[in-house]
């Protein structure tokens, strides 16, 4: 081995190790993160651990001791790696796949992964590794090498599209696991009204009213709101009453006209400070402009995930225009909008005159969608708890499962967000054993702000707890 195997092998593992991290968050496995699951399987034999623990104490300094060594154990590989391929490409690539895939062949997708990291790999050497300078005795050297390059190039793209179409189905083929994005068709109902007096505005003049501390009062009807410029939003609507673990929650991309956009249309005059909604069921309610969301959205379409379209709102979810306010509770959102009013008084909105909460924050929740309680399962045969989180817009660090009623807690596969509103799906793989189990939940905000475990009813500010399943395995 020569000095530049050394230093390009090290820059490229480095190189390799820091891009997987960015390919981790997109969904493609990390070979580095399966090599130190296998180290640290192999370490957790009793024995080993005891040991492990009584030299460095049960704390993080253990586990971060565990990946630094991995990491070494990576990035030594590296130059032998860079040396193979030197010699022969190859036989390079070939070894690079056999190191990579031994590293990840245990994570979803870790064999289209290994495949991808070879070929990255492979590349780095091509494009980095000095050329003899040899003269050239092929026909058209240089025509060959840029085939080649291409052909590497080409192979390495249709490698990345399977690796993203698997992490995708990967989610996909957990059944009974909400998807990321429902249509309002799927989306709970909720109103104050029986079903049958919910307003229905089909086929009624409509118009829209801005009123109030304005400059411009407005009036509006549909055509006029849809030819305003728009903007989508990508939402989770959820209930105050939904109860820990209920449905009375999903996330939908909807369409529909900015407020901040409309109001300064209207121009707020300075003395404003609430606005106050008010819906064809005489539904009202509030909210003081400093806390209007930037996102806040006059909405008068949502997307149909099946085939991509938007359509009109359903009457149910406030044909033609309802108010999104991210971060609230349903009940700060009135669907069948009819009257904007600016004022400098607060008023009280129709669910807290009835003593629920006025700000209506989303607490963070999460839920198991599979399996679901009282389920049987195989035991021994691999399966996944899995489920949906939200914390009404702030950021989750990670979502944990408890196996065993809440005794111990791991980390779950959590799905980046489509969006800063979006719930995120969650997913632990499990072989449960021959017996009964008790299933938990708990989703973590950056910050180590842990869910609240305390159990509570919805009312008055919304229910909080952690969701538990229990199930047997026989
Ligand atoms: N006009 C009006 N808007 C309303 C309500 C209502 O009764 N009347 N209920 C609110 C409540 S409590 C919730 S949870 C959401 C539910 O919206 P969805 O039925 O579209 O899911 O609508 C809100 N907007
Ligand atoms: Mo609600």
């Amino acid at each position: 081995m020569k000095r530049s195997d050394w230093t390009w092998g090290l820059t490229a593992g480095l190189a390799l190790g820091l891009l997987g991290l960015a390919l981790r968050g997109a969904g493609v496995a990390y070979p580095l993160e399966g090599l130190f699951a296998q180290i640290t399987y192999a370490l957790g034999t009793p024995a080993v651990f005891n040991l492990l623990h009584g030299l460095f104490g049960y704390g993080e300094l253990a586990k971060n001791l565990a990946f630094a060594g991995t990491a070494l154990a990576w990035l030594l590989a590296h130059p032998l790696l860079w040396w193979a391929a030197r010699r022969s490409l190859p036989l390079g690539l070939g070894l690079a796949f056999a190191a990579y895939a031994a590293s990840a062949y245990a994570l979803p997708g870790g064999w289209l992964a290994a495949g991808l990291y070879a070929l990255i790999f492979a590349g780095l050497v091509r494009v980095l590794r000095r050329r003899p300078r040899a003269p050239a005795p092929a026909p058209d050297p240089a025509r060959r090498e840029s085939l080649r390059t291409l052909a590497l190039l080409a192979a390495g793209l249709a490698l990345w599209g399977q690796v993203r179409a698997q992490a995708r189905a990967a989610w996909d083929k957990i059944a009974g696991l909400w998807p990321e994005q429902i249509g309002q068709s799927r989306l709970y109902v909720v109103s104050k009204n029986p079903a049958f007096l919910d307003p229905d505005l089909r086929g009624k003049p409509y118009a829209l009213e801005v009123t109030g501390l304005v400059g411009q009062p407005l009036t509006l009807d549909l055509e006029a709101l849809k030819a305003l410029p728009s903007a989508d939003l990508v939402h989770t609507m959820t209930c105050i009453s939904n109860p820990v673990g209920g449905d009375l929650i999903g996330c939908v991309k909807w369409r529909g006209v900015p407020l901040k956009a409309l109001l300064d249309k209207a121009g707020v005059k300075p003395e404003a400070r609430f606005i106050v909604w008010e819906a064809a069921d005489r539904y009202t309610e509030s909210i003081a402009l400093t806390e209007l969301p930037a996102e806040a959205l006059l909405a008068y379409a949502a997307e149909n995930p099946q085939g991509g379209k938007f359509e009109d709102l359903e009457p149910r979810h406030g044909y033609p225009t309802r108010v999104l306010l991210p971060g609230r509770y349903g009940m700060k959102q009135p669907k069948w909008l009819t009257r904007i009013t600016l004022t400098d008084k607060e008023t009280t909105g129709y669910w807290a005159q009835r003593g629920w909460s006025r700000s209506a924050v989303i607490r963070t929740m999460s839920r198991i969608d599979t399996p679901k309680r009282n389920a049987r399962l195989k035991a021994g045969e691999e399966t996944f708890v899995a489920g949906i989180a939200y914390a009404g817009g702030r950021a989750l660090e990670r979502v944990e499962v408890s196996l065993d009623g809440g005794k111990t807690w791991q980390k779950a596969e959590l799905r980046p967000p489509r969006a800063k509103y979006a719930w995120q799906q969650w997913a632990l793989p499990w072989k449960p054993e021959k017996g009964d189990h008790t299933l938990q939940v708990r989703a973590v905000e950056v910050g180590e702000r842990v869910q609240d475990p305390t159990a509570r009813e919805p009312l008055p500010d919304g229910a909080t707890g952690y969701h538990t399943v229990r199930v047997r395995a026989g």
